[in-house]
């Protein structure tokens, strides 16, 4: 009797938690998907119901109604999952017990509190603590499984399989589970490796094309591979379930990090082939007569375009190391850049006239600007390159970028307060959604929702919650006494 009470609660919780989903799901039975059109062509898209007339903004977010089951950790998977709850998911980070993610504890700087690598990648999430290889754990775990969209991980190959959550066991417990990976390679001969963001931008081809020539292969700051990846996987997402809506079931989404840093490299392929038929012309190892060999070189701070650009030294490079601007001679304003920099007699002169004649001269032109944007500030190169359409763009810190006053505006940089930390700062949702608004929340302490998800999603009982508890399958084990270690 007391059982199927439970189960009754929990069939409950999980019909309440998926009216939204369960909403959508109908719409891929109507039969009107395949009424033809008015104007006869047969109609492809699905139907749609009538535009809401609620005003922008006011009418839920994008993801409302899509529960994830969040066991990613580092930096690729949080990404995913952070966006997917920026755009309005419910995302249950499930963390070990006792440790949680391990960059709660990395690169520390408030002793005892979350550290910013945690804080500014798990915005917008729950957090329970599971011990995913104990007996009464993996029980949670599976009715997790059942009451959500999409399960994303990013754990070493093998190790989700090492839990019990095979893709066989969870699409048995729900087949209309998405399940979502990153991993640092695809099926191949490195499928088994485990990998960090600068292992991607290497194999990636991302390393190999970035620094100078006559320099080692250098990374990117940017985090292409753990970053970049994240957000391939989270389309990969929205795409499986916005298919799902028509198959009604859910699907496998591989994001391998290689892959994402070669999808972000792309023009050094396009470069790779174009070798072939003779030497790269935009890049300046070409004017400085410099022979290209079988792979696409490094290329400095040229511009990966056909529009030649370079990053020009403005007043007072000699203290402070951004005062830069990377400046484009793009071809259209090529007149307006003589005038400006005083060389109009380089408007008629044929050998700057045209862009292939200006190619083999691109050091000599960019000293020559540069001798003109060192006598201003890159803000002022902005100005007045900005009033005669020129493309420039200063080289900003990521000081300038914190106190940035439109960059807060916008949303793009927040400053959230913790309960531990106090108030920090944040990469809020870089996509903006004009139906879909954003407000962004502080990251969760470890294990913060746990009863709250075991009750609310759940359907548990108290005193269930504290069986569960009470195994020691949601904390961590206890540290043996010194005097009795001893
Ligand atoms: N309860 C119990 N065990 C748990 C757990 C939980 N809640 N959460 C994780 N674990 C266990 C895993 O099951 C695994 O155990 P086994 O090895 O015994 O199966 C173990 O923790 C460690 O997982 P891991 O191998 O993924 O972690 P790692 O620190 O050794 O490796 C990383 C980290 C990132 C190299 C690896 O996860 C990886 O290659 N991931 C894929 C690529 C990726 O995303 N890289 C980007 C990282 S961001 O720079």
């Amino acid at each position: 009797m007391a059982k199927s009470k439970k189960t009754k609660a929990r069939s409950k919780a999980r019909a309440a938690s998926k009216k939204v989903a369960r909403k959508v799901v109908k719409l891929a039975s109507s039969k009107k998907a395949k009424t033809p059109a008015r104007n006869g062509s047969a109609r492809t898209s699905l139907p749609l119901p009538p535009p809401s007339k609620k005003p922008y903004g006011q009418a839920g977010k994008a993801l409302d109604g899509v529960r994830v089951l969040d066991f990613t950790h580092v930096q690729s998977g949080p990404t995913c999952t952070q966006l997917l709850a920026y755009m309005g998911a419910d995302v249950i980070k499930v963390e070990r017990p006792g440790v949680g993610d391990i960059t709660r504890g990395q690169l520390v700087d408030v002793k005892g509190a979350d550290s910013l690598y945690f804080t500014m990648l798990n915005g917008n999430k729950r957090s329970i603590t599971i011990d995913s290889k104990h007996p009464e754990g993996k029980r949670v775990l599976d009715e997790l499984v059942k009451a959500c969209d999409v399960l994303v991980e990013n754990f070493a190959p093998g190790a989700l399989d090492r839990m019990g959550l095979t893709w066989e066991h969870i699409h048995k417990l729900n087949p209309r589970m998405i399940v979502a990976s990153v991993k640092g390679f695809g099926p191949g001969p490195y499928e088994d490796c485990k990998v960090y963001e600068n292992v991607a931008q290497c194999a990636g081809g991302a390393a190999s094309t970035t620094g100078f020539r006559d320099g080692p292969p250098l990374v990117t700051g940017a985090q292409i591979g753990d970053s970049g990846t994240g957000l391939h996987l989270a389309l990969g997402i929205v795409a499986a379930l916005y298919q799902r809506i028509r198959t009604g079931r859910g699907q496998k989404v591989l994001a391998a990090m290689q892959d994402g840093v070669l999808n972000l490299a792309r023009v050094k392929l396009r470069d790779q082939q174009r070798l072939k038929h003779g030497p790269l012309k935009e890049y300046s190892q070409y004017g400085e007569g410099i022979p290209f060999g079988d792979a696409v070189p490094r290329a400095g701070n040229d511009s990966g375009g056909g529009q030649p650009g370079w990053i020009l030294k403005c007043k007072g490079w000699e203290t402070d190391p951004n005062a830069y601007i990377y400046f484009i001679t793009q071809a259209p304003v090529w007149e307006a850049i003589c005038d400006l920099i005083g060389k109009p007699e380089w408007k008629t002169d044929p050998d700057y006239v045209t862009p292939p004649a200006r190619l083999p001269r691109l050091k000599q032109i960019f000293a020559t600007i540069e001798e003109w944007t060192m006598t201003k500030t890159k803000f002022e190169v902005m100005e007045i390159c900005n009033k005669h359409d020129i493309p420039v763009g200063p080289i900003l810190s990521m000081k300038e970028i914190a106190e940035e006053p439109s960059l807060r505006k916008t949303g793009t940089v927040v400053e959230v307060d913790h309960p531990v930390r106090g108030k920090y700062l944040t990469v809020g949702n870089p996509i903006k959604l004009s139906d879909s608004p954003c407000e962004v929340k502080r990251s969760p302490l470890l294990g913060e929702h746990t009863d709250e998800i075991l009750t609310q999603v759940l359907g548990f009982k108290k005193d269930e919650v504290a069986r569960i508890k009470a195994s020691g399958a949601l904390t961590a084990p206890e540290k043996p006494e010194k005097s009795k270690a001893a």
